[in-house]
């Protein structure tokens, strides 16, 4: 069985990734392609994803821009990991496809309430701003979807803050609206994808693979490898995003555990943070998870497997 999935993203050198591992892996069926602003301004990290989807080959899927800013905070991107463009690196081609009409929070709704309850996953990669402005527009999609699979956040550390993530701080007020909706949660954090590092051995891997794809992700982790060094002191880069694409295509990939997650509003020190009960047991109505451990093998296999699936890709 497939699974549809929107992709909510910001790329984003780790959003590229994971929208090739969505493209590629053949359970899952990429039903649209959302962008808000992050990384980068909107129109960057828009551009950048119509250029990756001409890299990877991807053809009709519907693409739209959505929030050029958050929900109540002024803009706030992150030149200094994914540099000026937003995916600094590969040189980027120009977009072949065109963006859907829509704005993204109508495209989402429209996909949401057209297919069956429970046949649409969401996978935000990004700050919430679209998705929450969906649950508020459309507030029926709450029901209908099958679950929210999001990178961001983290239990028990920040990288924006010290206990904050850039995802969830640059739009707490979003955040919390799509942590308290009711719809099922898995908050795929910190604590997770620092344990996806691009290794030299990742690296080898991918460039064996021997495509253009490949290539294009081998530069994506040169320059992302660069910046986490400098600016996060990271040995090897951590890849966030693909690791929500992995947890929908197999949840072996890792290990969760069900908790009660909020999003701080008010505090000082802590604005953004995604505070996590793990009080047991866990209440009877609660429908957040955290991802607890990867299965670093098995997550990068998925990677090469979907990077070797796309194959060459006729520019
Ligand atoms: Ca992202």
């Amino acid at each position: 069985m497939t699974r549809k999935i929107i992709l909510d993203c910001d790329p984003g050198h780790d959003d590229a990734i994971a929208l090739l591992l969505a493209h590629g892996n053949p359970d899952i069926d990429l039903v649209a392609v959302t962008t808000v602003v992050g990384n980068q301004t909107l129109e960057k990290v828009t551009r950048n994803a119509l250029s990756v989807a001409r890299i990877a080959g991807i053809t009709g899927v519907p693409f739209a821009a959505g929030c050029p800013r958050p929900l109540v905070r002024a803009v706030e991107t992150a030149p200094d990991i994914h540099g000026e463009t937003g995916l600094d690196g590969p040189v980027l081609p120009e977009p072949t496809l065109e963006l859907d009409r829509r704005h993204a929070v109508d495209l989402i709704i429209d996909t949401v309430m057209s297919h069956e309850p429970g046949e649409i996953t969401l996978v935000p990669t990004a700050g919430l701003t679209n998705i929450a402005l969906a649950a508020r527009k459309e507030p029926r999609i709450v029901e209908r979807v099958r679950e929210v699979v999001l990178m961001g956040g983290g239990y028990h550390e920040g990288n924006w803050s010290a206990v904050a993530e850039f995802n969830i701080i640059i739009d707490p007020e979003a955040a919390h609206i799509v942590f308290n909706a009711g719809w099922p949660v898995t908050m795929v954090g910190l604590d997770l994808t620092h344990q996806a590092l691009a290794t030299p051995e990742v690296a080898k891997r991918i460039a064996a693979v021997g495509t253009k794809p490949a290539e294009f992700v081998g530069e994506l982790l040169d320059f992302f490898g660069a910046t986490y060094k400098e600016a996060q002191g990271f040995e090897h880069p951590p890849v966030h995003d693909p690791c929500a694409v992995a947890y929908v295509i197999d949840p072996g990939v890792m290990t969760v555990r069900r908790a009660p997650v909020d999003v701080e509003l008010t505090g000082g020190l802590t604005l953004g943070m995604t505070v996590t009960d793990f009080r047991a047991p866990a209440p009877a109505d609660c429908r957040t998870q955290v991802a607890v451990e990867l299965d670093r093998e098995r997550f990068w296999d998925l990677v090469v497997d979907a990077l070797e699936r796309i194959g060459d890709v006729e520019a």
